[in-house]
């Protein structure tokens, strides 16, 4: 709690006290509040209004048995959440994840991540988080169809394009949003689009949604390198993960004149000297489904590393796209000893404290998750925008109104750095900006 100013040690005590055991929710809320010292001695108002002990309590926590047949006919019984967080910018937002680690301390932790994150992007979109403690992997469309069912069962009648709308996050990507989508509809008769985003191009999706995460996040990691006073031409890559954001990370950093040198799942990790095939590994994720592995298995030159650290291949770029806690402290360290110069959250949380210290100390242009992978959040919000007056714009329009959005989000914080004296500091910038809008608004309301 040291780096918690002592104005804000009492809030943060209250959150260990009333969530105990929830380890993810209180590194996230750690994390912000670990910024705001400064900004609350600027603006006491803020502490008397009590707008942090507001911000740490979620509006709405629903947590729901979700019971569904496999394809052997057993019943098998998942748990699922929605953690409606902060409606004081619009509808709650933000995915849903299927993953089986997923504990209602995660959803928490997310969701309060979320709150900021949209704000940041300057979109009228609230806070929320969703998922399962359900495993996806190894499953087959149809049990995949009847889970989502059962799942938009419960949920669809906390949902709405006014009131919450959830969209994907690990584990749940199109073919998953098709399914919830169908339910919502046929349960509720109304082809509401705006409830959901992450939808099929055919039936109200966004263009560039698909891409917009890992876009975002190169985006972003451009933005830093451009005012520094350098590019991305030439450099080296790693990329975690190989999953929704990572794959277009990979794509757009190709793009730039990148070269992506290893990426990985959870079982282990690929090295490719001549930079990651795009469209092998497309075919291997997306279409099959398979594991990294099949990479290096169908790639000249290609290695798989079972078990192991992404992080010891060493890159001037690292992009962490899988998971929270992924990059700890000693990988951080054996990065910098590499000679990494730039490191942007592609996934959320993805480094640890003490991973993101080291990065600072050593000044390496660090962009936290919140900034850097708000671009897939932004473009769920340009798909809401689309539904609501029933349009679809082109693939060029919507990935230059992201690319803005990314800039505008990067001069939100660099702005913000410099404005409290600590330029550079971009983890602080993200947190006092979005923190700065939502308590702004949030006091604008009343006392809600
Ligand atoms: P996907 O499910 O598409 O991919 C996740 C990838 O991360 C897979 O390669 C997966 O490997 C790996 N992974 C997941 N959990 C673990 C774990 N515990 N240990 C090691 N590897 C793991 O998810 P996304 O790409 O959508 O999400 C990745 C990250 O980005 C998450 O942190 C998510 O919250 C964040 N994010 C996603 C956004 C989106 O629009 N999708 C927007 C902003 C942030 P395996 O298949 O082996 O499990
Ligand atoms: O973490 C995130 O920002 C997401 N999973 C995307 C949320 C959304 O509503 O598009």
């Amino acid at each position: 709690m040291t780096s918690i100013d002592p104005a804000l040690q009492h809030a943060y005590k209250e959150v260990l006290r009333r969530n105990p055991g929830e380890s993810e929710f209180h590194q996230a809320v750690e994390e912000v509040l670990g910024s705001l010292g400064p900004v609350i001695q600027r603006h006491p108002h803020y502490l008397a209004e009590r707008v942090i002990e507001r911000l740490c309590e979620p509006e709405r926590q629903i947590i729901f048995r979700v019971p569904w047949t496999d394809d052997h006919g057993q019943v098998q019984i998942n748990r699922g959440f929605r953690v409606e967080y902060s409606s004081v910018l619009g509808p709650y937002k933000g995915g849903l994840r299927f993953h089986p680690s997923v504990l209602l301390g995660t959803v928490k932790f997310l969701g309060f991540e979320q709150i900021f994150k949209n704000a940041l992007t300057g979109m009228p979109i609230g806070g929320g988080k969703g998922g399962s403690d359900f495993d996806p992997k190894g499953r087959s469309d149809t049990e995949i169809m009847r889970f989502c069912q059962s799942f938009m069962t419960e949920l669809y009648r906390h949902l709405g394009e006014y009131t919450d709308v959830p969209a994907g996050d690990i584990g749940v990507g199109g073919r998953e949003i098709g399914y919830l989508f169908g339910q919502y509809k046929r349960i509720t008769n109304r082809y509401e689009a705006g409830v959901l985003t992450g939808k099929g191009i055919a039936w109200g999706g966004s263009q560039a949604r698909t891409e917009a995460t890992g876009y975002g996040t190169v985006y972003f990691a451009d933005q830093m390198v451009q005012h520094a006073g350098s590019s991305l031409d030439g450099l080296d890559v790693v990329v975690s993960g190989s999953g929704n954001v990572a794959i277009y990370a990979i794509e757009k950093v190709t793009e730039l004149g990148g070269r992506v040198l290893a990426c990985s799942d959870s079982s282990g990790y690929v090295v490719d000297e001549k930079g990651i095939d795009l469209e092998l590994l497309k075919d291997i994720k997306e279409e099959r489904r398979e594991r990294i592995k099949v990479y290096a298995d169908e790639r000249d030159g290609a290695t798989f590393v079972e078990g192991g650290r992404i992080w010891d291949v060493s890159a001037q770029i690292a992009l962490p796209c899988a998971t929270q806690n992924e990059l700890d402290e000693d990988a951080a360290t054996a990065m910098v000893k590499g000679g990494v110069k730039v490191v942007a959250e592609g996934a959320n949380m993805p480094c640890t404290p003490g991973a993101v210290k080291v990065f600072q100390d050593a000044e390496i242009l660090f962009g936290p998750g919140k900034a850097a992978n708000a671009g897939g959040v932004a473009t769920s919000a340009l798909e809401m925008q689309q539904n609501a007056s029933r349009d679809s714009w082109s693939f060029e329009y919507t990935d230059a109104r992201l690319e803005e959005i990314m800039r505008g989000i990067h001069e939100s914080c660099r702005k913000m750095s410099e404005d409290y004296d600590r330029p550079g500091d971009y983890v602080f910038g993200a947190n006092a900006a979005g923190f700065v809008r939502v308590a702004d608004s949030m006091l604008a309301l009343g006392v809600i």
